[in-house]
């Protein structure tokens, strides 16, 4: 299905997994790559083996002084480079996102387009890595701050995004001095390596040396491997809680750094002032949209009663016009789920609503027949439900939207939208200045993201990307998130030809 654009983008049939830029080997096990669109082989990818990652880190450790020595405006010049070649293959590797992912093909483009923003963002910070200056209490002293690199940066990603949220890492990293070392998901292998070919193609054409970009493949143990290893100075892992927690944990134990962009339980929160035409439309893309697994999807709709009615109505009748199908014919709006495991775990949620008390509103289920025939294309549903219900307060990766209504005034519908131990995106769909601004305000949304007539997800490259409590803390992307990937270092100069002490402390040998 997609032959044209994996000869373009140089993948063969059988790749190896492992890569430190040139180089690549592997000696782990085949992982079959299947794309839920249709259930084919998209290609074999051999795994890296503990042998493999060990090589690849004693390759990335020689690499780090050389390239942290290139000036990092001229890193920035290879992170542009890197963005002119995403734009000459975007159809291409968007189209690889959508058919191994399952996402549209105009989803998939929308993430290379995220690729090449923050690269473009990238080769702007590399010539803004500033550091404060401060005036120093003691005479003819100078105070200032500066950033350094890290070292090694890992990067681990999930398969709902599985080249943007690297390269939101990748380009922001190596400007700031870094190399890296990217373990994709092992369900979306074969864009990892197409990443992997493009970007090696930079680094030879500048004949930079071997272990700035590397990639490893496999599933958790190369995961524990990662959090584990001294050598990575930062650990940027985005994905699960579950996962998270363990990645946190193994980081913390020996101290390290980890970044990480975990579960979100989004809601928007929609007032008896919302306009009702923007709040089905954002309601229905942030509920369907890649077939509801963005870690942005809005799970939760929270709804005055006052216009409970006319919303539900309305949702259930666009849901009636929502088109399933191959995610690459542009008429469809929602395609498949990864794999055949998210299935089972949306046909799971579905009977844990139903027993909890919960009423669907449409009917789910799996589609059948053809052009189903991967067997992961699921009906996306509507749900009414209570906020307190176990279900309703985990993260489904699946096309189901909660229905929740609220009464009185807006605090107790932003307790309810902050009621859920994830604290990742929110909105509030309303016409009313008091509304907007309570929600923003501190007694407000408790997200990373908080956002006002527009949905949850669609978050662009600009801003910082990340949320609070068990969605972990991290910011990626944009604003300053670009000082994690450095070190920060206090600096005094002392020009006085004496010795005063801070504090006024006297001592007179
Ligand atoms: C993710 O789902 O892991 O806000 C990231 C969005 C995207 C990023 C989502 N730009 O939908």
């Amino acid at each position: 299905m997609i032959k044209k654009e994996l000869t373009s983008l140089n993948i063969s049939p059988i790749e190896r997994g492992t890569s430190t830029g040139e180089q690549w080997f592997s000696a782990g096990e085949i992982l079959v790559s299947t794309s839920p669109v249709d259930g084919n082989d998209i290609g074999h990818v051999c795994a890296s083996s503990r042998e493999d990652y060990e090589r690849v880190l004693n390759i990335a450790f020689e690499a780090k002084r050389s390239w942290a020595d290139i000036p990092a405006p001229r890193r920035g010049e290879i992170v542009r480079q890197f963005g002119e070649k995403l734009r000459a293959r975007k159809s291409e590797l968007g189209k690889l996102v959508s058919y191994e992912m399952g996402k549209s093909y105009q989803e998939g483009l929308g993430e290379v387009q995220e690729m090449i923003d923050i690269c473009d963002f990238a080769v702007g910070q590399s010539r803004q890595l500033y550091g404060f200056t401060m005036h120093s209490e003691r005479p003819a002293h100078r105070m200032y701050e500066q950033y350094h690199p890290l070292g090694i940066v890992g990067i681990i990603s999930a398969f709902n995004f599985p080249v943007a949220v690297w390269a939101w890492n990748a380009a922001l990293a190596l400007v700031c001095g870094n190399v890296i070392i990217w373990k994709g998901s092992e369900k979306t292998p074969v864009c990892t390596i197409a990443c992997q070919k493009i970007l090696a193609e930079v680094l030879a054409d500048n004949e930079l040396p071997e272990g700035i970009s590397s990639i490893c493949t496999g599933g958790a143990d190369l995961g524990r491997w990662m959090a584990a290893d001294p050598r990575i100075d930062l650990v940027s892992a985005t994905g699960s809680t579950r996962m998270g927690k363990e990645v946190a944990t193994m980081v913390a134990a020996r101290l390290g750094k980890s970044l990480l962009e975990l579960g979100g339980n989004n809601a928007i929160i929609v007032t008896a002032h919302a306009d009702l035409k923007l709040t089905v439309s954002a309601a229905v893309f942030g509920a369907v949209g890649t077939a509801g697994q963005r870690c942005t999807s809005t799970r939760r709709l929270i709804v005055h009663k006052d216009i409970y009615n006319k919303v539900r109505a309305a949702l259930v009748d666009a849901y009636t016009q929502l088109k399933i199908g191959n995610p690459l014919e542009s008429q469809n709006h929602v395609g498949p789920l990864i794999d055949h495991q998210a299935v089972e775990s949306y046909l799971a949620a579905l009977k844990e609503i139903e027993d909890e008390g919960g009423h669907l509103l449409t009917e789910g289920g799996i589609i059948q027949g053809e052009g189903y025939g991967s067997k992961c294309y699921v009906k996306p549903v509507i749900a009414e439900v209570a906020n307190h219900y176990r279900i309703v307060q985990k993260e489904t990766f699946a096309p189901i939207l909660y229905l929740i209504r609220y009464e009185g005034s807006l605090e107790n519908a932003v307790t309810i939208q902050n009621s859920v131990a994830q604290g990742l995106s929110s909105a509030i769909m309303t016409t009313n200045l008091h509304e907007a601004e309570y929600f923003l305000s501190h007694k407000g949304s408790d997200c990373g993201i908080a956002n006002v007539n527009i949905g949850t997800s669609g978050a662009e490259i600009g801003g910082a990307f990340g949320g609070e409590k068990e969605t972990g803390g991290g910011r990626e992307s944009g604003s300053d998130a670009w000082k994690v990937y450095m070190r920060r270092q206090t600096n005094t100069i002392n020009y006085s030809g004496t010795m005063p002490l801070a504090q006024g402390i006297t001592f007179n040998l």
